[in-house]
C-alpha cells in the first residue's frame, strides 16, 4: 500500500514535467499503479486507517504524485452538496472545453505534495468538459469517454490535470477574485477527528 512518505514533495522535480501520455492499451504496471492510487484515496478517507497510517484525507491524486511521470489520476470525493460520489481512474485526461466563468474555493487549496499553509485561492473554470480514458477496478475494462464537470469535482478534476502538465496550485495563487463564484459546500458532519486535516 502507498503511504505519505511515498508522497514525493514541493522541490522535487518530478513534479514540474510534463507526465508522458500512457500507452493503450494498458500494461499490467500501469493497472496496478492507478489501484493502488485508489487504493489510498479510500485508506485516506476510512478513519481508522486514516489514523493507523497518518494518512491525510485525500480527495484526488495524479501519478507523478508518487513520482510516476506518466498521464494517470485518481479522484474520489463527493461532491459539495453530499449527494453524488465522484469516484473515477482517469488515463490521459485532457480538458477540450471550458466556461468563461471561474470559480474556486473560498478557504482555498491544498495539496499532498504541499507541507506549507499558503494564502489565497485558486482561479478554476466553473465548468469543464474532459476527453478521457477511465479504468474500472472491477471489470479491468478501459473505455473512452467525454465527461462534463462543474464546481467542486470540476476543481479536483483541474488539480490532478495540473499535476501531470508539471503545475502545483501555489503557481496559480491570487490575493482574490473579482467575477468569480466561490464553491458552496453544503454544510455536511465531518467526524471530529478529520476536522482539523479537512479544515
Ligand atoms: C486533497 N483533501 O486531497 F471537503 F472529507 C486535500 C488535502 C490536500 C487537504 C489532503 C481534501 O480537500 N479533503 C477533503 C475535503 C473535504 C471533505 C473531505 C476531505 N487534495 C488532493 C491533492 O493534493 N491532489 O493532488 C487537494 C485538493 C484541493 C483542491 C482540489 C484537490
Ligand atoms: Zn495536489
Amino acid at each position: 500500500m502507498l503511504l505519505m512518505k511515498d508522497v514525493i514533495r514541493e522541490g522535487h522535480p518530478t513534479l514540474t514535467l510534463k507526465a508522458k501520455a500512457v500507452k493503450i492499451p494498458l500494461c499490467a504496471e500501469d493497472i496496478e499503479t492507478m489501484k493502488l492510487m485508489m487504493e489510498f484515496l479510500e485508506n485516506s478517507l476510512d478513519q481508522a486507517k486514516c489514523e493507523e497510517y497518518d494518512l491525510r484525507p485525500g480527495v484526488g491524486l495524479a501519478a507523478p504524485q508518487i513520482n510516476i511521470s506518466k498521464r494517470m489520476i485518481a479522484v474520489k470525493t463527493m461532491d459539495e452538496l453530499n449527494e453524488t460520489e465522484h469516484k473515477y481512474l482517469m488515463v490521459n485526461p485532457t480538458i477540450i472545453s471550458h466556461s468563461v466563468k471561474k470559480t474556486y474555493i473560498e478557504s482555498g487549496e491544498g495539496c499532498l505534495s504541499v507541507d506549507r499553509e499558503v494564502e489565497g485561492v485558486v482561479p478554476r473554470h466553473q465548468k469543464i468538459t474532459v476527453r478521457t480514458y477511465l479504468f474500472d477496478e472491477e471489470t479491468g475494462e478501459l473505455t473512452k469517454k467525454i465527461i462534463k464537470f462543474k464546481g467542486y469535482v470540476g476543481i479536483v478534476i483541474q488539480h490532478e490535470i495540473d499535476h501531470i502538465n508539471g503545475i502545483l496550485f501555489v503557481e496559480r495563487l491570487v490575493d482574490s477574485l473579482a467575477n468569480a463564484t466561490p464553491v458552496v459546500f453544503a454544510d455536511f458532519e465531518i467526524e471530529e477527528n478529520n476536522l482539523t486535516e479537512v479544515l
